[in-house]
């Protein structure tokens, strides 16, 4: 039960079930939430631009990396492997970039100096490429300096009056725009939950809405490993027995994945990780690939063949207990995938002027690599965010000043005893019915209903709880 019409209010709805529904009000993923705003004038002057990380895994091309956002919040969370990029001029490791954002890596040192995108050197008003901070890396492999890059750009922008807003994204390969100065909580990053082999290992998604063939990991996906019988799991497993309800370890090799992965589904598996065959010196390299095939309906994964030997290693002599983790977090626009110089523009109901915060991630594979963030006035003339030579641009700050209004947060556990405790976390008074209606609820205070938590017994077959803010 959503109250749309209500945006101070969280409804709970107490019947058979207790559900919360707190994050439902923020559904459409192209409206900014003004719970997230602090007022005009809010960013800091002092610190215009754009606080800007950066890494860059020095392989080549053959041996690279997927062109997936998964693939770019597990290298910015340290995962995969060790970060060339050139650090010099960093405070903590973040390059700070107070101007716009126009990167192209062949205006960096040892480029072409080709320009590319929107905005360059010839377009009207001019607006030279920049290099990408950091990049070149300093790895041994010169060739692969420019390539596997991912980025994480924070910021926050004002806008100075409410409305509709066009912003666009021009990138070589993709990216992901989120209304938040936050990393997700889960990447896509296989964990294994103590023990020798404890950690976080990088892991590609087999998951249909990345391209693959299997089920979508909505979740966190948490269970025992267990290894198949036979290995490659190209024929009904010999251990069914041990794999049901647990999470089946697979070689890559011989057979489909879709062979391997319906193999586990009929085992009673609850998710598969599939173990890459190629070692790190083969032609393809050791990192995990996208795997495609027809559809099975099981979540799948792929991981290196080192770090699968690292698991085997723990199977042999300790429980290993596992995650798959899933980096689905809401966002405001994307391209998850790899691409030549294109925009992507997304639409922004900005429900009230003030600061916003804006987190961008972008990644490249290998060839050519820009990003370009902007925003594209009625006419269609596109506008570098926090251009601070046009009057027009949007502004950017590193920082703001003071902190957004959250809304309340109202939970109830239902006790032993069949009563239920509601509990918030902001000023604001609780108000139930046994009914809702279109429009006319009728909503009664509930005793003591200002100060948390409360306890109050449940009557009737469901019960609707509010908080409203004050
Ligand atoms: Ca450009
Ligand atoms: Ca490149
Ligand atoms: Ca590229």
């Amino acid at each position: 039960m959503i109250l749309t019409t209500l945006n101070k209010y969280f409804a709970v709805f107490v019947g058979l079930w207790i559900v919360t529904l707190g994050s439902a009000l923020q559904v459409d993923a192209v409206t900014l939430s003004a719970d997230q705003a602090t007022p005009i004038g809010s960013g800091d002057t002092n610190k215009p631009g754009f606080s800007v990380r950066v890494s860059q895994i020095d392989v080549p091309g053959a041996k690279g990396l997927v062109g997936l956002i998964d693939r770019a919040e597990q290298q910015l969370a340290g995962i995969i492997a060790t970060n060339s990029v050139d650090f010099s001029g960093t405070t903590n490791g973040v390059f700070i970039s107070s101007g716009t954002i126009n990167w192209n890596q062949e205006v960096g040192p040892g480029g072409s100096g080709l320009e590319i995108g929107n905005f360059t050197t010839v377009s009207d008003p001019s607006r030279p490429d920049q290099p990408i901070p950091g990049i070149p890396g300093i790895g041994p492999d010169t060739f692969a300096n420019t390539d596997n890059i991912a980025a994480e750009l924070i910021t926050y922008v004002e806008f100075k009056t409410a409305g509709t807003y066009s912003m666009g994204i021009n990138s070589d390969e993709g990216f992901k725009l989120t209304a938040t100065d936050q990393p997700p909580t889960q990447t896509g990053a296989l964990i294994v939950n103590g023990g020798s082999a404890a950690g976080s290992y990088y892991a590609v998604s087999g998951g249909s809405d990345t391209g693959g063939f299997s089920t979508p990991i909505n979740g966190p996906i948490a269970g025992k490993l267990v290894y198949a019988q036979a290995a490659e799991g190209c024929a009904p497993f010999s251990n069914a027995a041990q794999i049901a309800g647990n999470v089946a370890l697979i070689d890559r090799g011989t057979c489909t994945y879709t062979e391997k992965v319906q193999n586990a589904l009929n085992a009673g598996a609850i998710a598969a990780i599939i173990v890459n065959n190629a070692d790190p010196d083969s032609a393809d390299g050791k990192y995990p690939i996208q795997m495609v095939g027809t559809p099975a309906n099981l979540p799948a994964i792929m991981i290196s063949k080192p770090d699968g030997a690292k698991l085997k290693t723990a199977l042999a002599t300790e429980t290993v207990n596992v995650t798959l983790t899933a980096e689905n977090e809401a966002r405001l626009g994307d391209f998850n995938g790899e691409r030549t110089s294109s925009d992507t523009i997304i639409t922004l109901d900005v429900p009230q002027a003030g600061v916003y915060p804006f987190r961008l991630v972008w990644f490249e594979d290998t060839g050519a690599a820009n990003l370009e963030w902007f925003t594209v006035q009625e006419d269609g003339t596109k506008i570098l965010l926090n251009d601070r030579d046009n009057p027009a641009a949007l502004k950017a700050f590193r920082a703001r000043n003071g902190s957004p209004i959250q809304r309340p947060r109202l939970s109830i556990l239902r006790n032993v005893n069949g009563s239920l405790t509601i509990s918030w976390d902001h000023t604001g008074k609780v108000q139930s019915t046994a009914q809702l209606k279109i429009s006319g609820t009728a909503w009664t205070d509930l005793p003591n209903g200002g100060t948390s938590p409360i306890t109050v017994t449940a009557t009737g077959s469901a019960q609707f709880y509010r908080l409203l803010s004050q």
